[in-house]
């Protein structure tokens, strides 16, 4: 899955695709790369991001969405709110990533009706203010309880299993230790059922252990992709498609 931001604060692009022909252009690039999803953004959701209103976020994406319409790609889009859940399904949208696994009133509802998949992600607290000391008692059982909750929620509402993948959120209301305890025990998720997506492509995790400002963690980056997929991760959210291909090459090739 290859990100593009359509924000203009996005902390590890700076920006760079707030134009629509931008980011039009870049998820073209990404998708000739080899990504099979391109996740489209209009709110960021980085630490003390503040949020965007629902008009803003649509005259964000909509445009983007008209652009790649014949992109022969999946489009997944990056969004909690159900106003631009609908609009964007409408559009042709194939995917809706949820930083807030469909808890937002009327998000359940605006997927239900329609056959795309979705993420559910566990975050903690809100962007604004979810790194301010974020606490667990035991973060594995809590993520793992929360996205297992979640899946049944969406089973209930009628959103068939097979629709659905679960994501851990590293980096969203966790610390470092929290995020790389998770990334241990990511095999454990798999027991969820359902495929599981990792994003830790530039994150800020990444910037404490190697000193790193964002543009600069490819290669963190990578390791991590490895250790997402050695833990059963089957999608991984990044900003460097060409790269990412190769070590899912060469971890294909370990793990026939
Ligand atoms: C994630 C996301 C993630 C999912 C962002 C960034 C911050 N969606 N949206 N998982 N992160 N599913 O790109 O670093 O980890 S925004």
């Amino acid at each position: 899955m290859g990100v593009v931001n359509v924000t203009p604060d996005s902390f590890s692009d700076g920006g760079r695709f707030f134009d629509p022909r931008a980011a039009i252009a870049h998820a073209q690039q990404l998708a000739s790369e080899g990504a099979d999803i391109i996740d489209i953004g209009g709110e960021s959701s980085r630490p003390g991001a503040k949020p965007v209103s629902v008009q803003e976020e649509l005259e964000r994406i909509l445009p983007v969405l008209e652009g790649l319409k014949n992109l022969g790609k999946p489009i997944s889009v990056d969004t909690r709110r159900p106003q631009v859940m609908r609009e964007a399904l409408k559009a042709g949208t194939s995917m809706i990533n949820d930083i807030e696994a469909l808890s937002a009133q009327g998000a359940m509802e605006a997927v239900a009706s329609s056959q795309c998949a979705v993420c559910l992600m566990h975050k903690k607290g809100e962007p604004a203010t979810m790194q301010r000391d974020p606490h667990y008692d035991d973060v594995v059982k809590e993520v793992f309880g929360f996205l297992q909750e979640r899946v049944a929620a969406c089973e209930k509402a009628g959103l068939a299993r097979d629709r659905l993948v679960a994501d851990p959120g590293f980096g969203f209301g966790k610390t470092l230790e929290h995020n790389l305890t998770l990334l241990r025990k990511l095999p454990e998720f798999t027991k969820l059922g359902v495929p599981l997506l990792a994003g830790l492509s530039r994150k800020s995790g990444l910037g404490t252990l190697t000193g790193r400002p964002a543009h600069e963690r490819l290669a963190g980056s990578l390791a991590m992709a490895l250790l997402a997929l050695q833990g059963g991760a089957t999608i991984l959210r990044v900003h460097d498609v060409k790269e990412t291909k190769d070590v899912i090459a060469v971890w294909k090739a370990y793990d026939a």
